[in-house]
């Protein structure tokens, strides 16, 4: 595993690190290899001042401190993390952000306690119709005068949801910095905007939270400048990836192994198929891993690859409710949730040509 690595996207204004979409891992992304998305600079945090307060439509407002949450029922599941800028840079459109490719997404087990535990401790008012989460980083966008504190909201259904959690581990360690320690949200099967990281208040509201990260970034928007009709962003949709072969690779003459992910959000990956013809004749991958609630499955396809030649090799999943990745996503100005059918062009070469180069 030496030499594998993060690859990084951006460093200014904040750190955008990509995992580097390789297959020969467990279906567990280790924590050094997990994607890393920021919109802020780090923020210091200090365990011993730190607490959780719980704010506004509640019949008790509470301030839960690190150890008081540990001393909770403990939770812990699988989660597949990705960004809604997932492969932004594949969308032939460009659209505004940071170019992600293929790897703004990953697996971890996320230990903590139940979102809703706490909230129903503090007594959720019955007008409340959205809870606001609220991180400890903050700074400046060029939209806007002022600092602004990392902000996003949920419908109450979701938050009450038994799978969101206030997270304090990461398979089996320490939430980290980068990650959001000392407790992050885990929205599970939604785009992982809605996880927010170095959580320090939470507000029971009963009007729609309009903040940027809610009103102007992270919504669908058709047509530049059409805020009236932006669409918030929905759970993740069906997609999947080819992660080997990779784009212009040259594979000897044989059976090659396609390899990648799929994923569902909040449903189940039920097929993965391959089309090495450029999406004529599909036929179906083997799936690797178990249907585990909200995690991607690894998938592996045996392509019997005789003839020389340049091949186009689509992936294509396909949900329990019979959604199917589209041809083409439907660009938007944000570039989000790019959820297209993956194709990658690769050379097949017969070892007599890779012989006669090489002597
Ligand atoms: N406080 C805070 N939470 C945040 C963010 C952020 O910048 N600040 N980024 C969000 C986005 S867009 C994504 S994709 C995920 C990334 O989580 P990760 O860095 O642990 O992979 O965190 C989300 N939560
Ligand atoms: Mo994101």
């Amino acid at each position: 595993m030496r030499d594998i690595h993060l690859v990084p996207v951006s460093y200014f204004p904040s750190e955008n690190l990509e995992f580097p979409m390789i297959t020969n891992l467990q279906t567990i992304t280790p924590n050094p290899l997990f994607y890393v998305r920021n919109h802020f600079e780090y923020p210091a945090i200090d365990i011993n001042t730190w607490y959780l307060s719980i704010e506004e439509l509640v019949s008790q407002p509470l301030k839960f401190t690190y150890a008081d949450l540990k001393n909770m029922n403990k939770v812990t599941l699988s989660a597949t993390l990705e960004c809604a800028g997932n492969k932004r840079s594949l969308f032939e459109k460009k659209a505004q952000g940071n170019q992600f490719k293929l790897g703004a997404i990953s697996n971890a087990i996320w230990g903590g306690v139940r979102l809703k535990d706490v909230l129903v401790q503090a007594g959720v008012s019955p007008s409340a119709t959205e809870i606001v989460f609220e991180g400890l980083d903050y700074g400046q966008r060029n939209d806007m005068d002022g600092q602004v504190f990392f902000e996003r909201s949920l419908p109450v259904a979701k938050a009450l949801h038994p799978d969101t959690l206030l997270a304090y581990e990461m398979n089996g360690e320490p939430l980290s910095d980068k990650h959001g320690f000392p407790i992050r949200l885990i929205v599970p099967g939604w785009y992982a905007i809605a996880s927010v990281k170095w959580l320090h208040r939470i507000r029971v509201v009963d009007q729609p939270f309009k903040g940027p990260f809610q009103s102007i970034d992270y919504v669908i928007l058709k047509k530049e400048n059409d805020y009236n009709h932006a669409l918030p962003l929905s759970p993740v949709l069906i997609n999947s990836t080819i992660a080997s072969p990779t784009e212009e690779e040259e594979m000897a003459v044989g059976t090659n192994l396609v390899e990648g992910y799929a994923w569902a959000g909040e449903n189940s990956v039920t097929k993965v198929e391959i089309s090495t013809d450029g999406g004529t004749l599909w036929a179906e991958a083997n799936i690797l891993d178990p249907d585990v609630p909200y995690s991607w499955r690894r998938w592996s396809f045996a392509w019997d690859s005789q003839e020389p030649g340049p091949y186009t090799i689509k992936s294509k999943a396909t949900n329990d409710r019979g959604e199917v990745q589209p041809l083409k996503a439907e660009w938007n100005v944000k570039g989000y949730q790019n959820n297209s059918i993956h194709a990658v062009n690769v050379h097949v070469i017969s070892p007599n040509l890779v012989n006669s180069v090489l002597h």
